[in-house]
């Protein structure tokens, strides 16, 4: 038994395990000739991000690629999720970063010659300020800019990567950027996320279809659904759950495979959605191979009262995470089981990131995050319980492979497995790192 509580022979055959990042996250955008990003522009606004930090350097992973590649291939994992930064690869959102693109030729083939399987992620969040200038999410030409951006950067590393995925997390960037105001842009306008709820999905149906017009496959997208919990059973209660459920956790899914939209969020969307919006579901609905879930938490949810939808969360009573996250591994087992059954049938689906964030630090030249560690095993347990329920999982990717930019919470929210010191950026392998390590290699 190992401190992870699994060995590889707890998994079914083939099960693939990984780490997870993302490309604003870690790799610093002041070199290469890396374009503005929303985020830049966001993180620069007073009062958007703690401390106003932004991922002018983060990890500087791109120029420390090499020893990361190496930490991953050395804690024995098959496989790294990693995205590309669209402002990288197009600094104004039309002329081309040869460098840029360079960047992640290496990078895959770096992959390649440790033995890790590169699982790519088209879009994470670093949408170029230019496009952004012109409405970015809100126009419909987004999903045109995003098809010739996935065409240039496929056609330089598509024919490397094991897989690919469109867009990481449409929920955030529709409704947590465009409702809730919490990540870039900021906004928090009705009209402005119904918008962006749709074009986010157009954009995902384009890009398949761009990549299976160059002869790609094994592609997917990347969902993040958290539990929902009604905190009474009041009728006003149950509404605001379902809504948030509906816009949450169906919205994507039941677009993506069942083409259409769920009733209790279409309800206050529909008046706000861009004309024609019915005759793009056969684009959205564009066959996918995979299904990724990202999975961290559940919210309690409480009616607001005051406008649709009225939403609004509440602490819960179970153990909390440093970002007070509650704590809860069977949410895990069961999103798992029901997107399979709901949604996904015999598709294979990977836990594309779970992971939790601490505020771990340097004790003696190790770093001790005994509460990662037990995380971890819980939430593995959870993984392996939807595999014996017959759900078709995988693979299972750690957020994340070490400490970085944690988007509107700055650099103290550490999420790593390699903890960073973002004075030094030494970069030290936290206890979790060695438990993960070996269950991989026992
Ligand atoms: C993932 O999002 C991201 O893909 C990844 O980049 C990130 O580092 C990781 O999680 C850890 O956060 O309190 O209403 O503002 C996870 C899903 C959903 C988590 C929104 C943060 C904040 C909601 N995210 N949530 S709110």
């Amino acid at each position: 038994m190992t401190g992870l509580g699994f060995t590889r022979a707890d998994f079914p055959e083939g099960f693939v395990f990984g780490t997870a990042t993302s490309a604003y996250q870690i790799e610093g955008v002041k070199f290469g000739g890396c374009g503005p990003s929303h985020w830049d522009t966001f993180a620069a606004t007073p009062g958007n991000v703690e401390r106003a930090e932004d991922g002018a350097l983060a990890c500087d992973h791109y120029n420390r690629w090499q020893p990361d590649l190496d930490l991953i291939a050395n804690a024995g994992f098959d496989a790294y999720r990693f995205s590309m930064n669209w402002a990288r690869v197009m600094p104004d959102g039309q002329r081309v970063n040869p460098e840029g693109l360079d960047f992640y030729d290496r990078l895959v083939d770096g992959m390649l010659a440790r033995n890790i399987r590169p699982y790519a992620t088209l879009y994470h969040w670093d949408l170029p300020a230019a496009l952004a200038d012109k409405g970015g999410w809100r126009n419909r030409d987004v999903a045109s800019w995003f098809a010739d951006y996935t065409e240039t950067v496929m056609g330089k590393i598509g024919d490397r990567v094991e897989a690919t995925a469109t867009i990481n997390e449409p929920w955030c960037v529709a409704w947590l950027s465009h409702f809730i105001g919490a990540h870039a842009p900021g906004l928090r306008d009705i009209r402005a996320a119904a918008r962006a709820m749709h074009h986010v999905l157009l954009a995902h149906g384009r890009a398949v279809e761009v990549m299976r017009g160059m002869g790609l496959n094994n592609l997917g997208i990347v969902t993040n659904l958290e539990g929902s919990t009604p905190v009474d059973d009041r009728p006003e209660t149950i509404v605001a759950h379902e809504r948030n459920h509906a816009l949450y956790n169906e919205w994507f899914l039941s677009a993506v495979f069942k083409g259409e939209y769920p009733k209790a969020a279409l309800e206050g969307l529909e008046p706000h959605l861009p004309q024609g919006w019915h005759d793009d579901f056969p684009t959205i609905q564009a066959p996918v191979d995979w299904l990724g879930i990202n999975y961290y938490t559940r919210k309690r949810v409480v009616n607001a009262g005051g406008a649709w939808p009225q939403i609004a969360y509440t602490p819960g009573p179970l153990e909390k995470t440093a970002f007070d996250w509650e704590i809860d591994p069977d949410q895990l087992r069961h999103f798992l089981t029901w997107a399979a059954t709901e949604y996904s049938g015999d598709l294979p689906i990977y836990v594309t990131e779970n992971g939790m964030a601490g505020h771990d630090y340097m004790l003696d030249g190790t770093c001790p995050d005994p509460q990662r560690v037990k995380y971890l095993r819980d939430h593995f347990t959870a993984a392996r319980q939807a595999i014996a329920e017959g759900t078709p999982l995988r693979g299972y990717f750690v957020w994340s492979l070490m400490d970085n930019y944690e988007w509107a919470a700055g650099y103290d929210k550490r999420f790593g497995l390699v903890h960073v010191d973002f004075d030094t950026l030494e970069r030290t392998p936290k206890d979790s790192y060695h438990a993960i390590s070996a269950a991989l290699r026992e």
